[in-house]
């Protein structure tokens, strides 16, 4: 837990405070500084659950179980579960999608998005994909997307989402790590799939493509049109893998998260007590499919609930976003911390010129969201901004605040019902409250993570002290039975909610011909948690300009991603290091915070 820069951030007036490293030493007498904030009274009426205590006490995951259709059977299928059950009862006519770019704008209902992604299933069996393989879809935000999505889980294949801004490098590593066999992408992005270095991948299978394909690839409309709207489901074992999202750690490589249909009770029951959604709900989750937020909350949690699922393509503008509640009348919503700091920073007045009446509800995930916004929140919306906690491993919501719930604003709220949540030592400790540790959970629970992908010491290592998932972040509890984040335990970075590897930057930067070393860290930012910053040694012969760091920059935002490319860029003429050679971020973030660098025993002089 010695780990200095991790800090404790207020965003005050606009503004960022940092108010000093929580190493988890003792500091006041239980070594935290413990924040204050004016509660906010819980809201009394019409939500899904009345009490937290009464459900915290008395509810069993098992009992939702008895809700699905495979409980008798024990045949599973997510995708079943939340299309066509809904599509084959009353609630068949529907809108389970309303869908709109600068270019289109379309609606489907239950009944017509069975069609359509049994469809998909159907175009998948035809090349003899099915159960087990792993499908990669790699395209916008657009139907179709989900189509696909749904349609693989029905032939019992395994999903993967990858976030349209990939790019070569970031494409490359999670098709090749998971031995993807078919891919659907449009003809814009193929461009950054090496297709000829994917020896696995026999499939790519285009949206929007015109003309007649090579071997090996098909047209999306084409092949959708000749088959049939009608599908035998694969059913499943509720321990079958259901979908893979890749993840960055402070080492490595991106890893592949697995999680199984079973996590569908999570979905299922999370969205009916945290994103409080009822029958009649206008639904918009901002996430895309990319981050599990995009699909465990942008597909599964909706749609098993069986309401109406908002999807807007494109990018991010107040104007945009703010059209979308008032044109579709979004009662729940669900964003991120760095979303509502930037309409935060558009102001109040631009919220006046819509009419957002029908928000009934409001929640954030990703990253701290600061009292300051859920302040902003309220004198502005009117309304609340419910932070909850959880992570791609976790699989679902496991930490959160209802609204049912008195709030205090920067906490996270308290455990789902059926959760256990602790704070523990490296020893596996339970720690009195005000204490911080690592942020752990009792293991299992629905939604959890079964598998990393190949990659089984990786697994274990999640759960290395019996009994409990460790989640890498620390945290403390207060006496209220409340959750306060305090940072992550390892670099990985969390950039305007996205989670970037610095290990993944790093080697990014080294393949530059005039980079010797990199270390990279999250610096805080007041709009975007933090931005991504490189140091850099450069080879012999380079001459530091910012001509060099433009070009540095590109280098990375073309061969891995945008959002993984540096923001600063500073030039060392070497970086710190351990003796065995490893860069040493903390120090690299402690000149940067200009806080003290700590134990420095293992540095190489
Ligand atoms: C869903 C998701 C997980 C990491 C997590 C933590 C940070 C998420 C947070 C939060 C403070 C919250 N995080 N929610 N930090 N308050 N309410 O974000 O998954 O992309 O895997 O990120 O994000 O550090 O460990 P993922």
């Amino acid at each position: 837990m010695d780990s200095p820069g991790r800090n404790v951030f207020i965003l005050s007036s606009g503004f960022l405070a940092v108010i000093g490293s929580c190493s988890g030493k003792k500091r006041t007498e239980e070594g935290i500084q413990v924040k204050e904030t004016q509660p906010i009274e819980a809201i009394a009426a019409g939500n899904n659950l009345e009490s937290y205590e009464e459900a915290y006490q008395n509810f069993s995951f098992k009992d939702v179980e008895k809700e699905f259709s495979w409980y008798e059977t024990g045949k599973v299928n997510a995708a079943y579960e939340a299309i066509d059950r809904h599509a084959e009862s009353e609630r068949g006519d529907h809108i389970a999608l309303h869908y709109s770019d600068s270019d289109r704008e379309e609606k489907y209902t239950f009944r017509q998005m069975k069609e359509q992604s049994n469809r998909f299933g159907n175009v998948l069996r035809k090349i003899g994909v099915g159960k087990g393989d792993r499908v990669f879809i790699f395209m916008p935000r657009t139907p179709e997307l989900y189509f696909s999505f749904l349609g693989t889980l029905k032939v019992g294949a395994i999903v993967g989402p990858l976030f349209e801004a990939f790019m070569e490098g970031a494409v490359r590593d999670r098709l090749e790590d998971s031995e993807a066999v078919a891919l659907v992408t449009t003809p814009q992005l193929l461009s950054r799939v090496p297709v000829k270095e994917l020896p696995a991948l026999k499939h790519v299978i285009l949206v929007g493509a015109e003309g007649e394909q090579e071997e090996g690839f098909y047209s999306f409309e084409k092949e959708m049109d000749q088959v049939s709207p009608e599908l035998d489901i694969e059913w499943v074992d509720r321990e079958d893998s259901m979908i893979i999202h890749y993840t960055s750690g402070s080492t490595g490589k991106p890893k592949g998260v697995v999680h199984v249909h079973n996590a569908m009770i999570h979905h299922y029951q999370t969205g009916r007590w945290v994103l409080d959604l009822k029958e009649d709900d206008v639904y918009w989750c901002t996430a895309d499919p990319g981050w599990v937020t995009g699909t465990s909350y942008g597909i599964f949690a909706p749609w098993l609930n069986g309401v109406t699922n908002v999807i807007r393509g494109g990018r991010f503008s107040p104007e945009d976003w703010y059209g979308t509640l008032e044109k579709y009348g979004v009662t729940v919503w669900y964003s991120a911390p760095t979303a509502f700091r930037m309409l935060m920073g558009a102001g109040a007045d631009i919220v006046k010129q819509f009419d957002l009446s029908k928000v009934r509800h409001m929640l954030s995930v990703g990253e701290p969201l600061n009292p300051e916004v859920i302040r902003w929140g309220m004198e502005t919306y009117g309304k609340r901004i419910h932070d909850n906690w959880w992570m791609t491993e976790t699989g679902g919501i496991l930490i959160s605040n209802y609204p049912c719930m008195k709030m205090k604003p920067g906490s996270m709220g308290r455990p789902f019902p059926g959760i256990q949540a602790a704070i523990i030592d490296d020893e596996g400790n339970e720690l009195p409250p005000l204490r911080m540790g690592n942020l752990a959970i009792r293991t299992p629970w629905p939604s959890m993570m079964r598998k990393i992908w190949k990659n089984e010491s990786k697994y274990k290592e999640y759960f290395r002290i019996p009994g409990w998932y460790i989640s890498g972040d620390s945290a403390y509890m207060d006496e209220d039975g409340y959750f306060w984040f305090q940072g992550r335990i390892d670099d990985v970075i969390n950039t305007s909610g996205e989670r970037v590897g610095p290990f993944e930057v790093e080697s990014k930067l080294v393949e530059h011909q005039a980079v010797a070393e990199a270390g990279v860290i999250g610096k805080p930012d007041p709009v975007r948690g933090e931005i991504i910053k490189a140091f850099i040694a450069l080879r012999k012969g380079y001459e530091a300009s910012d001509e060099l760091k433009e070009e540095i920059r590109r280098f990375v935002k073309e061969g891995l991603a945008g959002h993984a490319a540096p923001r600063e860029i500073e030039f060392k003429d070497k970086l710190p290091k351990t003796r065995s050679g490893k860069i040493m971020r903390r120090v690299l973030k402690a000149w940067e915070l200009d806080l003290p660098t700590g134990d420095l025993s293992t540095m190489d002089d």
